[in-house]
């Protein structure tokens, strides 16, 4: 523990810190920063042996960023914003590690973080209004207010396949893997699963081991990151404009300075639509979304997207039987979150890369020498292999707190508050949860923009609202029940305007069984819903109740 947990807590009565955050990744690391230099003391706990979060855990070959790192890295430091080098427009998982390890160093964040420690349990005491966390390392700690900074995509999925634990080689997990290499070479390796980190796995490790399976249950959208090294005059002329980058990035949807086409898919003529998809395309990744205003809507706009992406994967694939096989069929391009890769599509053309269509094929289970998958006429196949990666996701969202023992008023846990389906309002706070906060929660645009920025601007509402209490004396912050079901209302129903709900992803839940399908974002816009959190706030913190 830090020694602020020595000095008196700021914020009244009889608690050990002013504020426990959990987890010191992106998120958590800035509100230790922001929360310390408001004179309160903190205290943060965090499950890895040091900060980064995602960036820590996540050291798969390939893993980068999909949003460019001049956009995904800290505004809050001028002197940062200068100091630092990208050497490429999207960093790898490497790069941007020793960055957030630079931002440790540089604001001494470590002091008040408390590593290799997962907080098991928060329970709320009513009568004296505080919190008691406790962790898996013994500590308890009162405090009286909670920021949980525990990430979205963190809770990782590993699926119930029949045989799963028999298997006799190694298995990784993409957002477990060990620190130090692994050595693929000479080596049978299977990967099921074909989101985000399975696509950006697959081509490095086909270029060490002897052989790659890839069991794909659903193909994905991915798009070349368009990757490059950054020079001297392009860093220099970013710095310069930076200010401007960022207020551009505050008003976007996404958080980074980029904006559709200004008519919509079917106003303009095929050779027109065609320059926009190019050019959006080189863009790289996620940001072909953006192609068209109406791309995410219109699913006959979608449509010619993904006849565009469809084109894309075929002409890069030699074998078009697999091209088949790898271009989705059951969801609007975007819906699922699009892919960022280097050179994917291309594994394919190697000799040492296999594709098994799980839909055709599917999984029988996982024994102690490979995977049997069941043929079209009921055989069994065994796929041999010496080591099994699990690319397989999280339980987003809401995963990494539900799997917390969290206990608002009443002792009732959020794990029954979001049984019927998750609750938050603004993606700050959760109706009978008094002083507790979530950063990026469930109804606010999280994942659907840059996290670095969306992180920043919650721990500022929450380090605001904080100081707003202290000022006038109160003692507590919570959610209007009714407010907050008219908030997730209202994300359904900006979702519905949408193609989301139409893909069976991550954002509605679909990947974990069991778990409620509601799309769990506010799909509006990163700017459009600082508008109206700010309006909220400036109107006295309009739907909360302050005690
Ligand atoms: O996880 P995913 P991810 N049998 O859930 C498959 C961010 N991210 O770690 O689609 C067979 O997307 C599952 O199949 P299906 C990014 O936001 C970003 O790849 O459910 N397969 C799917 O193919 C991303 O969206 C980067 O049918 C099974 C895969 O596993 C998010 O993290 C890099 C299965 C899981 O894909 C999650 O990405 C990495 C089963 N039983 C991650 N169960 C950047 O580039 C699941 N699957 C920034």
């Amino acid at each position: 523990t830090g020694p602020e947990a020595s000095s008196p807590a700021a914020t009244g009565g009889d608690t050990d810190v002013d504020v426990v955050i959990v987890g010191a990744g992106v998120a958590g690391m800035y509100a230790v920063h922001r929360l310390r230099g408001d004179g309160l003391t903190v205290q943060a706990f965090e499950a890895g042996s040091d900060v980064g979060g995602t960036w820590h855990h996540n050291r798969y070959p390939g893993a980068r960023c999909d949003v460019e790192s001049v956009d995904y890295s800290y505004s809050f430091s001028d002197e940062l914003q200068q100091e630092w080098d990208w050497s490429e427009r999207y960093a790898t998982q490497p790069e941007i590690l020793r960055y957030l390890h630079h931002v440790a160093d540089r604001f001494d964040l470590r002091r008040s973080i408390a590593f290799n420690t997962r907080v098991t349990a928060a329970h709320y005491d009513e009568a004296a209004n505080l919190w008691t966390v406790t962790t898996d390392a013994g500590t308890t700690m009162t405090c009286r207010f909670c920021v949980f900074a525990s990430g979205s995509l963190s809770a990782v999925n590993y699926p119930d396949i029949p045989g799963r634990t028999s298997f006799a080689g190694a298995v990784l997990h993409t957002a477990a893997w060990p620190h130090g290499s692994v050595d693929l070479t000479g080596r049978r390796v299977g990967v099921i699963g074909t989101g985000s980190s399975g696509i950006q796995l697959v081509p490095e490790v086909a270029r060490e081991a002897a052989h790659v399976t890839v069991f794909q249950r659903t193909p994905n959208y991915s798009i070349p990151a368009a990757n490059r090294p950054t020079d001297d005059d392009e860093r220099r002329a970013q710095k310069a404009r930076y200010a401007e980058r960022r207020r551009k990035s505050r008003l976007s949807g996404g958080g980074s300075p980029f904006v559709p086409h200004d008519k919509n898919t079917l106003e303009v003529d095929d050779a027109e639509r065609e320059r926009v998809y190019e050019h959006y395309w080189m863009l790289g990744g996620v940001l072909f979304s953006k192609a068209f205003p109406d791309q995410m809507r219109n699913e006959d706009a979608n449509a010619l997207a993904r006849d565009f992406a469809e084109r894309k994967i075929r002409a890069v694939v030699d074998d078009q039987a697999v091209a088949d096989d790898l271009i989705p069929t059951d969801h609007p391009i975007g819906t699922k979150r699009i892919v960022t890769d280097s050179g994917y599509f291309q594994s394919y053309n190697r000799d040492n890369v296999d594709l098994v269509n799980l839909r055709r094929t599917p999984i029988e289970r996982i024994t102690p020498s490979g995977i049997d998958t069941a043929d079209v006429d009921g055989r069994t196949t065994a796929h041999d292999l010496d080591l099994l990666v699990f690319a397989t996701g999280f339980d987003a969202v809401t995963g990494a707190m539900d799997r917390i023992d969290v206990r608002g008023r009443g002792g009732r846990t959020i794990h029954d508050a979001w049984a019927d389906g998750v609750q938050s309002y603004l993606g700050l706070q959760v109706a009978g949860f008094p002083n507790l906060f979530t950063v990026n929660g469930p109804g606010s645009p999280g994942v659907l923009a840059n996290m670095v920025l969306t992180s920043e601007d919650h721990v500022d509402w929450i380090a605001g609202t904080i100081e707003h209490l202290r000022s006038r004396g109160l003692e507590s912050i919570e959610p209007d029940a009714e407010a907050e079901q008219a908030w997730m209302q209202r994300c359904g129903q900006l979702a519905a305007q949408t193609l989301f709900p139409r893909a069976n992803s991550w954002y509605m839940g679909a990947n974990i069984p069991g778990k409620p399908r509601v799309f769990m974002l506010y799909s509006a816009g990163f700017g459009k819903y600082r508008e109206e959190l700010a309006e909220l706030t400036d109107a006295g913190y309009k739907g909360f109740q302050l005690r």
